[in-house]
């Protein structure tokens, strides 16, 4: 585990299972590996390892063998490496970072769990979140969205849009925010702009069929 300084890995963040490369054939595994070195080699300055949802994999050897590959890809590229939700396998594994949603385990028995040397975010959807997310001192950076409608979470949170952004920053908050949430290259320079550090892209990247140069226009 090395440490990161946070607001600079929310600059361009990547997201994705299994499940969001299950439209490419071939093996799941592969592909997403696959993804994940290209956007790594493209620049993505954060990953968050997500695998989530029906077409997520089931067996738990299987998912950790995967985490571990996708961990020293970006061990390889110095880009830190994230699990969602699954603190057991983060502290199992050495994850630089955990992301936990509302309803998943409070920040501040995650930091508990996984130690001062890794990172915690949450998920932001109300000003209200993201008031008491800016208060506390175990939460480092808050994913907040969905900006946009999105096809790549299953039980999407209400759409709170750019504005939102610059809401929660005129409220004094100050910690890193990454913008999530149907982000593409043509909208991601202008959330930056609102505020946000970066923004935290699944399909744009997993969808493309260009990713280097998806990445590239992401990052200005
Ligand atoms: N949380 C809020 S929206 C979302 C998550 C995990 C999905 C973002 O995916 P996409 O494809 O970039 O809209
Ligand atoms: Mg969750």
């Amino acid at each position: 585990m090395t440490q990161y300084n946070v607001r600079a890995a929310m600059q361009l963040y990547f997201i994705a299972g299994t499940q969001d490369v299950s439209h490419l054939a071939g093996d799941p595994a592969d592909n997403l590996l696959n993804v994940l070195e290209q956007a790594l080699q493209s620049g993505i300055t954060c990953y968050q390892f997500r695998e989530k949802g029906a077409k997520s994999l089931k067996d738990p050897a299987a998912c950790k063998a995967l985490a571990i590959r996708c961990r020293d890809l970006c061990r390889q590229y110095k880009v830190p490496f994230v699990i969602d939700d699954n603190v057991e396998l983060a502290v199992d594994i050495g994850a630089d970072g955990v992301h936990v949603g509302q309803t998943d385990m409070p920040p501040e028995q995650v930091k508990q769990r996984v130690g001062g040397n890794c990172f915690v975010g949450t998920s932001v959807n109300t000003l209200e979140q993201g008031l008491s997310a800016q208060a506390n001192p175990f939460v480092d950076y808050f994913g907040t969205g969905p900006i946009f409608p999105t096809q790549s979470k299953e039980d999407p949170k209400p759409v709170v849009g750019v504005e939102f952004i610059s809401t929660i920053r005129s409220h004094g908050i100050d910690k890193p925010i990454v913008a999530i949430g149907g982000v593409t290259a043509e909208t991601a320079a202008f959330l930056r702009i609102k505020g946000a550090d970066g923004v935290a892209i699944i399909s744009a990247i997993t969808r493309s069929h260009n990713i280097p140069q998806t990445v590239k226009e992401l990052l200005q």
